[in-house]
């Protein structure tokens, strides 16, 4: 059965992670994704953090699946005559270099247009035009940037980022978007564009609530669920708001039965307002729902730790999983705090294909995360990462090369 992008040739110029994950993306949404790396080498991350000697590193073969890889010099001018042949074939071009790293190798958006018209250009930086537009960037560099790190964490501590790779894979979800929108604008106009995702400007996306937090502060001054609610201080900027919920309906992480042993004996507790009385009735205080102090949502802001600390006085004689299964019973929102190892253990999760096994030929079986978006007409089957070059000889043969033309570039070290 077709995917829904096949059809779709996608040369992927892409390295590290913000790249790699959104034509990982497009590759698992049935496009043809050729990586082009450097001879010899590959994306740096083929080495990066390598746990078996000499096998691809768990950090290239997570972001990579489902693509070809070819490899080309293409500073060398036969490479760049290969390089082209990909343009010419191709739908769209996806690179995450330095800027200006393409307009020096010779692709610029011009020459780029001059070989194929139709041709979408996508393009990851760390920032959009404007002071910094030059500069190079990593994840923790854009969390810091886009207001990530400033309200993350406690308000007694130093800024903090993110486990969740917001910068990288956050701006290479935005960029897939991009392309998937600019490929259905050329079905009417026949035209390629430019699509930019700064991760800056991604990251920044994903904190939107934290811009309205500050324009809510230079009204009033205060925000009365923020954990600085009664007795802390508010200063001109939105503060690092510890575990407390990001909306209207306040939260926090509490201590389950082991905390003193196990990291992640904790769960999220949301005291939603419609389910109050709920709450009230099962941390055994049946009295707060129709306490002054207590019974609406806004009187219960004044007083939040205080509520969570009783919640927590029943939360630790339960599990988390205990916990969860008597909360949702009542239907109040809670979540445990799941580690890594109980993720990578979760028979779910391996079921919808969220965490799948792949087996490769010099690492052996490994765990990944697949498709985290399920299309009921293009089901996601994930292949392991191509081996450096793998698909050299294959691509260049569709590209018409004859095999004698492949040895001399071959030779030459073009390819
Ligand atoms: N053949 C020959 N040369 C090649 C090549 C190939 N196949 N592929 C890449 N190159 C060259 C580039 O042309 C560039 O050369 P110049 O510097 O001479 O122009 C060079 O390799 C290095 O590219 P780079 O500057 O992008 O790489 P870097 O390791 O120095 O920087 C990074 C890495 C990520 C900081 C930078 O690429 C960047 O800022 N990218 C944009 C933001 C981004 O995506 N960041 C997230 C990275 S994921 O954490």
């Amino acid at each position: 059965m077709p995917k829904a992008l096949t059809g779709v040739r996608i040369l992927d110029f892409t390295h590290v992670q913000s790249g790699p994950t959104c034509t990982q993306l497009l590759a698992w949404f049935g496009a043809d994704v050729i990586k082009v790396e450097r001879a010899g080498t590959g994306d740096v991350t083929r080495e990066q953090l390598r746990d078996i000697p000499d096998a691809d590193s768990l950090y290239f073969t997570m972001l990579n699946h489902n693509k070809r890889s070819i490899t080309i010099d293409t500073k060398k001018p036969e490479g760049k005559k290969v390089l082209e042949s990909l343009v010419k074939t191709c739908d769209v071009l996806v690179e995450n270099f330095a800027p200006g790293a393409l307009d020096r190798m010779g692709f610029t958006w011009e020459h780029i247009q001059e070989l194929n018209p139709k041709m979408i250009v996508a393009s990851v930086k760390g920032f959009g035009l404007g002071p910094y537009q030059d500069c190079k960037v990593y994840e923790n560099v854009a969390q810091c940037a886009g207001g990530a790190a400033s309200t993350t964490g406690f308000d007694d501590g130093p800024p903090v980022v993110s486990g969740a790779q917001i910068g990288d894979s956050g701006t290479g979800l935005h960029l897939a978007l991009g392309i998937v929108t600019a490929l259905y604008q050329r079905n009417a106009t026949g035209r390629g564009q430019k699509v930019l995702a700064a991760m800056q400007d991604g990251v920044l996306n994903l904190c939107r609530v934290k811009l309205r937090d500050q324009q809510r502060l230079e009204r009033t001054g205060v925000m009365r669920e923020y954990p600085q609610y009664p007795n802390g201080e508010f200063g001109q900027a939105v503060p690092r708001a510890g575990n407390a919920s990001g909306g209207g309906q306040p939260g926090w992480i509490l201590k389950c039965k082991g905390w003193e042993t196990d990291p992640n004996a904790y769960i999220y507790f949301i005291t939603q307002a419609p389910v109050w009385g709920e709450i009230c009735k099962v941390i055994g205080k049946p009295e707060w729902i129709a306490h002054p102090d207590f019974s609406t949502a806004a009187a219960r802001l004044p007083h939040l730790q205080d509520i969570f600390a009783e919640i927590e006085r029943w939360t630790m004689t339960k599990s988390k999983f205990e916990a969860m299964d008597i909360l949702n019973q009542h239907d109040i929102p809670c979540g445990p705090i799941l580690s890594m190892k109980e993720i990578a253990e979760d028979a779910s999760l391996r079921k919808t294909g969220t965490i799948v096994e792949v087996d490769h030929p010099v690492r052996g079986k490994y765990l990944t995360v697949g498709n985290p978006i399920k299309l009921s007409d293009s089901p996601t089957d994930v292949t392991r990462s191509p081996l450096l070059g793998e698909h050299t000889d294959e691509v260049m043969t569709e590209l018409g090369y004859t095999a004698d033309q492949i040895a001399t570039l071959r030779n030459l070290g073009a390819i």
